[in-house]
């Protein structure tokens, strides 16, 4: 091989070298771009879990749009009874006396509760008799308008997201054991990352440590940080320590998960009211979100009553209206409590949470 070959085979190999090396740092910065930077580690607990560098990129859920046609769809293909009981009317014939009585009792037997029934038998046999409709078809578009106006879409249904005097946002989700707490708080993260919030998650659930592991997962699904104690920890201190490591992180928003409790436990209840008391030392705790399983019906509303005594209340969030609910407790449990339902749960997809949409979920209900 001639000398000046050699030379350009070296310069070759070099300027290959250099290509490579700042693609891989091009690639490296890039992966870290879209991460929050880690907060200080204190020596003592509870300690802070970054999330590892994610192999593939972070989890982003779709655009709010097609997500709410989805869940749209979700719900008028469940086996909902309120969908079930207005499809029913919408097949007969006529609507008759006996027709009247059964969609009543569908009604009742929905969770709509025995006020609101009456009230919309009221208004839509008023309704009806005026423009002289006696074919269910053609009574659809009133009934459609009568369920909107039960569920009452003039309550203000977001989420208070803004932190005070710099601060960040704090939410507290709470509600008995297995509503979906932990779920909502791993989806809404989700949904806050999407939105280009800075998120910070609390593990106050300290009765079992498999509870700070699910929720740190979900951590790491969305990027965002988890503050965990050790099992048994005092969850309030926990949640103190989320808080004061998201306003020195400067976070937008600071989720704390708690345990689930039965609300017919005093001591547990009180512990929940702890909680709250000692978060506020340090910022306003703007969102309590109590979490309803909407298949326990008439339970939820005597959960949703002590919670409320206990801890003030700003939002419900009600999980798992797909499957066999009875869509007839958001009427019910906005009325018991004065309180919004803001968000639902309608599978156990990361994407399966939506904003509650008066309108959107009457359209589920009704199919279409
Ligand atoms: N079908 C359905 N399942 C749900 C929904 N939300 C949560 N789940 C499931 O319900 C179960 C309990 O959810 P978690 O989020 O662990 O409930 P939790 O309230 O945190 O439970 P504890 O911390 O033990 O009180 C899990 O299997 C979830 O996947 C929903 O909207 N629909
Ligand atoms: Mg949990």
């Amino acid at each position: 091989m001639q000398y000046d070959q050699l030379i350009w085979i070296i310069l070759a190999a070099v300027v290959a070298c250099i290509v490579a090396a700042s693609v891989i740092i091009t690639v490296s910065n890039r992966r870290g771009v879209d991460r929050q930077p880690p907060v200080e580690q204190l020596p003592s607990e509870p300690s802070v879990e970054v999330p590892a560098e994610p192999e593939v990129g972070l989890e982003v859920p779709e655009a709010a749009g097609s997500r709410l046609t989805w869940l749209r769809r979700r719900l008028s293909g469940s086996n909902n009874a309120l969908a079930r009981g207005l499809a029913d009317l919408l097949s007969r014939d006529r609507l008759d006396e006996e027709t009247w009585d059964d969609f009543e009792a569908t009604l009742i037997s929905s969770d709509l509760g025995v006020a609101p029934t009456t009230e919309l038998i009221t208004n839509l046999r008023r309704e009806l008799a005026i423009d002289g409709i006696t074919e269910p078809a053609r009574a659809a578009d009133v009934l459609r308008r009568e369920l909107v106006k039960l569920v009452d879409p003039s309550m203000d249904r977001s989420l208070n997201l803004t932190g005070t005097d710099g601060k960040p946002a704090v939410v507290m989700v709470v509600g008995v054991n297995g509503t979906g707490k932990t779920t909502t708080v791993g989806k809404l993260a989700r949904v806050l990352v999407a939105e280009h919030k800075s998120v910070l998650l609390g593990a106050a659930d300290t009765f079992r440590a498999a509870a700070a592991e699910q929720l740190s997962t979900w951590g790491e699904r969305v990027g965002v940080e988890t503050v965990r104690g050790v099992e048994g920890a005092d969850p309030a201190s926990v949640a103190f320590q989320s808080v004061e490591r998201g306003i020195a992180a400067q976070v937008d928003v600071v989720l704390i998960d708690t345990a689930g409790r039965l609300h017919t436990k005093t001591g547990l209840m009180d512990e929940l009211g702890k909680v709250k008391r000692v978060t506020e030392k340090l910022a306003p705790v703007g969102e309590v979100l109590l979490v309803l399983d909407a298949t326990t019906g008439q339970n939820g509303l005597v959960q949703a009553r002590i919670f409320a005594e206990v801890v003030k209340v700003t939002g419900i969030v009600l999980t798992k209206l797909d499957g066999s609910a009875k869509g007839g407790i958001v009427v019910q449990v906005q009325r018991e409590l004065g309180v919004p339902v803001k968000l639902i749960g309608l599978g156990e997809g990361v994407d399966d949470l939506a904003p509650f949409d008066p309108e959107q979920f009457v359209n589920g209900l009704m199919g279409n």
